[in-house]
C-alpha cells in the first residue's frame, strides 16, 4: 500500500475542521462544560518546542473530553503587552503594535499547523483596546472597592531599561533583560492590595487538591506566614534620642536568653535620627542606599553593620544590656524593621556576631547533646531541642518556651505598653503594578492639582495608547509624548495630567481565562457564563509561573468576585506543570556552539561521534540541556512539522517521558515516532483488505477472538484512565501494545483466513485504535477513519464504551436462585461488584419472566458465588 503522507493530509484535515467549525464552542450547549487551557504565549515571533509540548498535551485533554461528550472550551490568545515589543521597536524602528501583530499572525500559522482543536473564534490579544478597556474598568471597580492603593515605595529600578522591575526580574542584582546593576528608588506607585488576602490565599491552598504539591509549597513559602512576637526593648538613658524603646519582631522569642544585640534597618526612622550626629553611621546608610538592592541580593550580601552607641536593657537577664547596631540585612518593610540577634540559632546573626565579636550563647540543646560540651562553631543551630541556659525556660521544648515567654512579656509593661504582643506577619507584599513603559495597559486615572487623583470617567474608557510614539529617548514614551498626557480634569476642568504609568503585564494574564468565556461581551465578563465555565478544569503550563502568575490570578479572581464579575475564588481547579524540552549540545574545536542542524551524528558500536555537516570537522558532543538560543541547541518546530508532520512531533513529545519531566528531543526519537505513524497506517490498510476478502469458511478458535477483544477493551479503559491522569506517555505505551496485538492477530488471519468472530474482533480493534490515537495524532486518525469507511470525522466520534466483562481475565458462572430455586445462571467477570451483578441479573430474560413486572423484595449477591432474588 501507499505510505501515509502527512504533508498532504495534515493541511487537508485542518481545512476540513476549520470549514466545519469542528472546535467552535457554544456557551449555551447543554452538555457538561469542560474548560482546558494552556498558558497563553507571549508573541515573541516564533513558537518553540516548549510550546509544542504544552499545546500537544492540552490538545490531548481537549480532544479526549470532547469525545467523552463534554462541551469543551479550548481557547487561545496572546499575552501581547510587554517590554520586548518596545525593545524591538527601538531596534527596528517600528511600532511595538506592528511588531506584536506580525508575530501573532506568524505564530498563529504555526499553531494551526499543529492541528490543535482550538476555538479560534475566541482569540484575544491583551494589547487590543477591546481587551484592555475591560481591565481598565475593573481597575476602577477595584479602586472603588478599596483594593487599589497608591503609595510611595522602594522599587528595583533598572537604569538602562528605565523601568521598575519585580523582585523576580532582578537576577544577582541585575536587570533580567538589560543586565544593568539594579538601583533602589523611592517612587509613588499603584498597588493591588493582595496582602489583604494573604491568609485566604494561603489557607485555600490546602483545598487545591489537583495542583502539584511543589507548586503549593512554593506559593506557601512566597506568602510566608510567620507567627511571632512584637517585643519592646527599653533603651538605656541617653542623649541621642527621645525614643523610650525599640520594638522588634521575632518568631523565636524562646531564644531570648541567647540575645546578644539589637539591629535596626538602615531605613528605620530611629536610624535616620541617630545618623544625624554620627558620621560613620551616616556614611553606612548612604552607602547602603547607593548599593541597596533587591531583597534577593541583600540575602546573599555580606552581613555588615555599625554600632550606634546605644544600649537596651536585656529583658530577662537582670542588669545586662545589649548593644544596638544598624545592619544591612534588616529590611524595613518586614515586621518592625528591627530585630534582636541570637547568633547561636540564626545564621545571619551568627555571621554578624563573628564579624563584630559579639557573644554567642546557645540556648537550644540538640536532642542527645551534652549541655557541658555543646558549642556553636561556624553554623547556627536552627533545629528542634530543649531550652537551656535560659532561667525559667530551662527544660521546655521550643514550642512550650514560645508560649511561656509570650505570656510573660504580655503581662509586663514597658514604655507604657505590654512588652510583648503576639503577631502574624506575611512575607507577601502588595502587588506593585506601575510600570514606566509605553506598551502596557494605561492606568485610567488623572492627576489634578486641585482634586488630586481622579478616576477617568467610565464613559471615557478605554484610555487608548497613542499611536504616534517615538522611542528615541530612553524611558517612558508615554511620558515623552507631546500631548497625550495633557487633559482637563474630569472633575473641575483645570489642566491636569494623565497617569503615564501602565500596568504590569501580569495584570493582563491574571484574568484572560475569564475573558475567554465571553470574549465579545460589553462588560469584562458575563457573570452567569463565566461562572458556568470556571474554574478552568485543567490548566497546563510551565513551572516558571508557579508563583507569580498563579498567585496573581488567584488574587484577581477574588477581586473580580468582590466587584461582581465572577462568583468564585479559585480560577484553576486542576494544574499541571510540564517539564522542559532538552537537546544535546554541540561545540566545534574552537569551543563555539554548533546547531543540531549543522551536525552529523555517527554511531560505531557503543561510541557516538559527530562531525560538521558542511566542513566535516570534528564536533564535541556536550551535555543535554534545556533548549536555548545561547547554546544553539534549539530545534525549530516549523522544520520538524515540515519534514515529519505535526502528528509525529506531537506523538514524540507525548511518548518519550512522563509529562512532568524533561523530554530530550532526539532525531532518533522523532524518526521512531514517524515509523509508528506509518505502521498504524499500514495496519489499518491491511485490516481494510481483510474486510474486503470474501468470508471463507474457516474453523476458528473462538478464544483467540475473545482474547483480542479483551486486549482492545483493556486498552480503551487504560488509555482513558491515563489521559485523565495526564500520564500521556503511559497512554502511548498502551497504544503500542494494542497495535502489536492487532498485528499479531492479523498475520495468521491473512494467511489462513479469518472466521467471523476474529473478523469482528479485528474490525472492532481497528475502529477503537483509531479513536485512541486521535487525541495525539488527530490527522492520521482522520485519514484512518476515512480509510475504514466510517461516517463523519473521528473528531466527532464518541470515546468507545468499554464492556466491563472484558476487562477481567476470568469469567465465572453465577447460579441465580429465585425464592430459593435455581432458575438461571449468568457469566460475569470475576470480582464484578455486587451492584453491577444485580443490574445484569435483573436484565436477564429468565429473571424478567419470573418477576412478571413486580419489583423483587430483595436481591442478595454473594460475590463470585451465587445470586438470590426474593420476590
Ligand atoms: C530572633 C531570632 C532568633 C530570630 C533566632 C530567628 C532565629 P520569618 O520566620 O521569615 O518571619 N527578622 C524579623 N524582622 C526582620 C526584618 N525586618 N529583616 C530581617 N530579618 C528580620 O523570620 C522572622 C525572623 O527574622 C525573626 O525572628 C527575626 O529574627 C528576623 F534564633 O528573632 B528572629
Ligand atoms: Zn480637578
Amino acid at each position: 500500500g501507499e505510505r501515509y503522507n502527512p504533508r498532504e493530509s495534515e493541511p487537508k484535515w485542518q481545512k476540513i475542521w476549520d470549514e466545519r467549525q469542528s472546535f467552535v464552542t457554544a456557551n449555551d450547549d447543554p452538555r457538561e462544560p469542560y474548560y482546558v487551557l494552556e498558558m497563553f504565549p507571549y508573541p515573541s515571533g516564533r513558537i518553540h518546542m516548549g510550546h509544542v509540548r504544552n499545546y500537544a498535551m492540552g490538545d490531548v485533554v481537549a480532544r479526549y473530553h470532547r469525545a467523552r461528550g463534554k462541551n469543551v472550551l479550548h481557547p487561545m490568545g496572546w499575552d501581547a503587552f510587554g517590554l520586548p515589543a518596545e525593545n524591538a521597536a527601538i531596534e527596528r524602528k517600528t511600532h511595538p503594535g506592528t511588531w506584536t501583530y506580525q508575530n501573532i499572525e506568524a505564530m498563529k500559522v504555526q499553531l494551526k499547523s499543529m492541528g490543535l482543536s482550538i476555538d479560534w473564534t475566541r482569540e484575544i490579544a491583551t494589547c487590543s483596546p477591546d481587551y484592555y478597556r475591560h481591565q481598565q474598568a475593573m481597575f476602577l471597580d477595584m479602586l472603588e472597592a478599596g483594593l487599589v492603593t497608591r503609595k510611595s515605595s522602594k522599587v528595583n529600578w533598572d537604569p538602562v531599561d528605565m523601568t521598575v522591575l519585580a523582585n523576580e526580574q532582578v537576577i544577582d542584582g541585575k536587570g533580567w533583560r538589560s543586565g544593568a546593576v539594579v538601583e533602589q528608588r523611592e517612587l509613588t506607585q499603584w498597588f493591588f492590595r493582595i496582602s489583604d488576602y494573604a491568609e485566604d490565599l494561603l489557607e485555600a491552598l490546602d483545598r487545591l487538591k489537583d495542583w502539584p504539591e511543589k507548586v503549593r509549597i512554593m506559593q506557601r513559602n512566597w506568602i510566608g506566614k510567620s507567627e511571632g512576637l512584637r517585643l519592646l526593648f527599653a533603651l538605656e538613658p541617653n542623649e541621642r534620642t527621645q525614643a523610650g524603646a525599640i520594638e522588634v519582631f521575632t518568631t523565636r522569642p524562646d531564644t531570648i536568653f541567647g540575645a546578644s544585640f539589637i539591629a535596626l534597618s538602615p531605613d528605620h526612622p530611629l536610624t535616620a535620627e541617630l545618623a544625624a550626629g554620627h558620621e560613620e553611621l551616616a556614611a553606612f546608610v548612604a552607602e547602603f542606599h547607593r548599593h541597596g538592592t533587591a531583597t534577593e541580593t541583600l540575602e546573599k550580601a555580606e552581613k555588615k553593620g555599625v554600632f550606634t552607641g546605644l544600649f537596651v536593657n536585656h529583658p530577662v537577664i537582670e542588669g545586662a544590656t545589649l548593644p544596638v547596631y544598624v545592619a544591612n540585612f534588616v529590611l524595613m518593610d518586614y515586621g518592625t524593621g528591627a530585630i534582636f540577634g541570637c547568633p547561636a540559632h540564626d545564621q545571619r546573626d551568627l555571621d554578624f556576631a563573628r564579624k563584630y565579636d559579639l557573644q554567642v550563647v546557645p540556648v537550644v540543646l540538640p536532642p542527645g547533646a551534652d549541655p557541658q560540651d555543646f558549642a556553636i562553631g561556624a553554623e547556627a543551630y536552627g533545629e528542634a531541642g530543649t531550652i537551656f541556659n535560659s532561667g525559667f525556660l530551662d527544660g521546655l521544648t521550643i514550642e512550650q518556651a514560645k508560649k511561656t515567654i509570650a505570656e510573660f512579656f504580655g503581662a509586663r509593661i514597658v514604655d507604657g505598653r505590654p512588652q510583648g504582643r503576639v503577631e502574624v506577619n506575611y512575607r507577601l507584599r502588595d502587588w506593585g503594578i506601575s510600570r514606566q513603559r509605553y506598551w502596557g495597559c494605561p492606568i485610567p486615572v488623572i492627576h489634578c492639582e486641585v482634586c488630586g487623583t481622579v478616576p477617568v470617567p467610565r464613559k471615557d474608557l478605554p484610555v487608548v495608547l497613542p499611536e504616534d510614539v517615538s522611542f528615541d529617548k530612553p524611558g517612558n514614551a508615554l511620558d515623552h509624548h507631546p500631548s497625550w498626557k495633557h487633559v482637563a480634569c474630569p472633575q473641575c476642568g483645570a489642566p491636569a495630567r494623565r497617569e503615564t504609568d501602565t500596568m504590569d503585564t501580569f495584570v493582563d494574564s491574571s484574568w484572560y481565562y475569564t475573558r475567554f468565556t465571553a470574549p465579545e461581551a460589553e462588560t469584562p465578563t458575563i457573570p452567569a457564563v463565566a461562572n458556568r465555565w470556571l474554574p478552568v478544569d485543567q490548566y497546563i503550563g510551565g513551572v516558571e509561573h508557579a508563583i507569580l502568575h498563579l498567585l496573581y490570578s488567584r488574587f484577581f479572581t477574588r477581586a473580580m468576585k468582590a466587584t461582581g464579575h465572577v462568583d468564585l475564588d479559585e480560577p484553576f481547579k486542576g494544574l499541571f506543570t510540564q517539564g522542559m524540552v532538552t537537546h544535546e549540545t554541540y561545540r566545534n574545536e574552537r569551543g563555539e556552539w554548533v546547531a543540531p542542524t549543522e551536525v552529523v551524528l555517527e554511531t560505531a558500536g557503543d561510541t557516538r561521534s559527530a562531525r560538521h555537516a558542511g566542513t566535516g570537522a570534528p564536533i564535541r558532543i556536550g551535555p543535554v540541556e534545556k533548549m536555548s538560543k545561547s547554546k544553539r541547541n534549539v530545534v525549530d518546530p516549523d522544520e520538524i512539522v515540515g519534514s515529519y508532520g505535526a502528528d509525529t512531533a506531537r506523538w514524540f513529545m507525548l511518548s518519550d517521558s512522563p509529562p512532568e519531566r524533561d523530554v530530550q528531543w532526539t532525531e532518533a526519537g522523532v524518526e521512531g515516532a514517524g515509523r509508528f505513524q506509518q505502521r498504524v497506517w499500514r495496519l489499518i490498510a491491511d485490516l481494510v483488505d481483510i474486510e474486503k476478502q470474501s468470508p471463507e469458511i474457516v474453523s476458528e478458535n473462538a478464544d483467540e477472538a475473545l482474547a483480542l477483544r479483551r486486549t482492545v477493551h483493556r486498552a480503551v479503559e487504560g488509555v482513558g484512565q491515563d489521559i485523565e491522569a495526564l500520564r500521556f506517555n503511559r497512554a502511548v505505551a498502551q497504544i503500542y501494545e494494542l497495535t502489536n496485538a492487532l498485528s499479531h492477530a492479523l498475520t495468521p488471519a491473512r494467511e489462513a483466513g479469518a472466521g467471523p468472530a476474529l473478523r469482528a474482533a479485528l474490525a472492532e480493534g481497528a475502529e477503537k485504535l483509531v479513536i485512541l490515537i486521535s487525541p495525539m495524532m488527530p490527522h492520521l486518525a482522520e485519514s484512518c477513519w476515512e480509510a475504514l469507511g466510517k461516517e463523519g470525522l473521528v473528531a466527532d466520534a464518541p470515546w468507545p464504551a468499554v464492556d466491563p466483562a472484558l476487562l477481567v481475565d476470568d469469567e465465572i458462572t453465577l447460579p441465580i436462585q429465585i425464592n430459593g430455586k435455581r432458575r438461571a445462571q449468568i457469566a460475569v467477570a470475576k470480582g464484578l461488584p455486587a451492584a453491577e451483578v444485580e443490574a445484569l441479573v435483573l436484565a436477564l430474560e429468565a429473571v424478567q419472566k419470573a418477576l412478571d413486572g413486580k419489583t423483587p423484595k430483595k436481591i442478595v449477591v454473594v460475590p463470585d458465588r451465587i445470586v438470590n432474588v426474593v420476590l
